[in-house]
């Protein structure tokens, strides 16, 4: 039976999957932690929950040791706006707390670390169309130097001291459950919200603007997945690109269209449009389709239904 712990549990995906994992692993089997206070109080209740800085060795370990972890999901991290706004903080919590994570693992000879990266990874130089898991990855932005880093140490980590780590390269997720908080992709989320209450809204990305998207339910089955794939199996370990949509603001805004026909868009581009220019429009995730069977279930369409619905 694994004792897992998960950091970042306060956050848009931390909080998703600490409600998945503790209905496979049972609620007090998933240790939930975070720098803040989960939001939902029901999630507070439905299992232990401790705070925890993760650039705190001690504390991690102390926490880890009480509890008796084997297995350590590590969502704790700062995204790309608010890295580019702190870059100290995003390397701090980002490589600080990661290496923390992997020598508390390795200390503790853990079965299993879950750390996951990004499509951040990529910069102006890499191909930006249907961007091959293996590419040139020169990333401008601290979180993209980051993640890039975290899963050249992953791997060191895995070849070096035989350990089980796994990590995927999330798109831009959209959820409403949780808000974001200081991604580029951020907007994808923004819209819906501001569709359904305003009826319009003001993007800081321009309309042309394309990213790779996917939908909570999809990121939940591909963490989820990726954790229990055969690891004897895996030829990569820390860096599967897993692709689900991908879609221009301004296809978004003509699908949200479709339920609000009003809906009104306008562009203000800011600093973010850069971060946004840096990254592919879309992936190929062929490795994780054959290591570990990766298919997702949501489009733009379904997607934009459930969103609207939901909210
Ligand atoms: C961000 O926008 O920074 C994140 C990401 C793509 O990793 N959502």
């Amino acid at each position: 039976m694994k004792r897992i712990l998960l950091t970042g549990a306060a956050g848009q995906i931390g909080s998703e999957l600490l409600f998945e994992l503790r209905k496979i692993y049972g609620n007090n089997n998933v240790i939930a932690s975070d720098i803040k206070p989960l939001l939902a109080e029901s999630s507070e209740h439905s299992g232990p929950f401790e705070f925890l800085n993760i650039t705190d060795r001690v504390a991690l370990f102390n926490l880890c040791k009480r509890h008796n972890i084997d297995a350590i999901i590590s969502m704790a991290a700062i995204l790309s706006a608010k890295g580019e706004q702190n870059p100290q903080l995003a390397w701090d919590i980002n490589i600080t707390g990661l290496i923390n994570v992997f020598e508390v693992a390795r200390e503790m000879k853990m079965k299993q670390v879950l750390v996951p990266s990004s499509i951040a990874v990529f910069g102006p130089d890499t191909p930006r169309d249907c961007t091959p898991q293996e590419t040139i990855l020169n990333p401008t932005t601290m979180y993209g130097i980051t993640k890039v880093t975290g899963e050249l140490l992953g791997d060191y980590y895995v070849h070096r001291y035989g350990l089980d780590i796994r990590g995927l390269r999330y798109p831009g997720i959209i959820s409403n459950k949780t808000l974001p908080g200081g991604g580029t992709t951020d907007y994808a989320i923004a819209i819906f919200y501001d569709a359904v209450k305003y009826g319009k809204y003001s993007c800081f990305v321009a309309e042309n603007t394309r990213l790779p998207m996917m939908y909570m339910p999809d990121c939940l089955k591909a963490t989820i997945d990726l954790l229990h794939a055969d690891f004897s199996k895996l030829k990569h370990h820390c860096n599967f690109n897993v692709g689900a949509m991908s879609f221009s603001v301004k296809e978004l805004a003509t699908e949200i269209r479709k339920h609000i026909p009003n809906f009104q868009i306008e562009y203000k581009p800011d600093f973010r449009q850069a971060i946004a220019d840096s990254w592919p429009q879309s992936i190929d995730d062929t490795p994780a389709r054959k290591e570990w069977g990766w298919k997702p279930a949501y489009n733009l369409e379904t997607m934009t239904e459930d969103m609207i619905n939901a909210i």
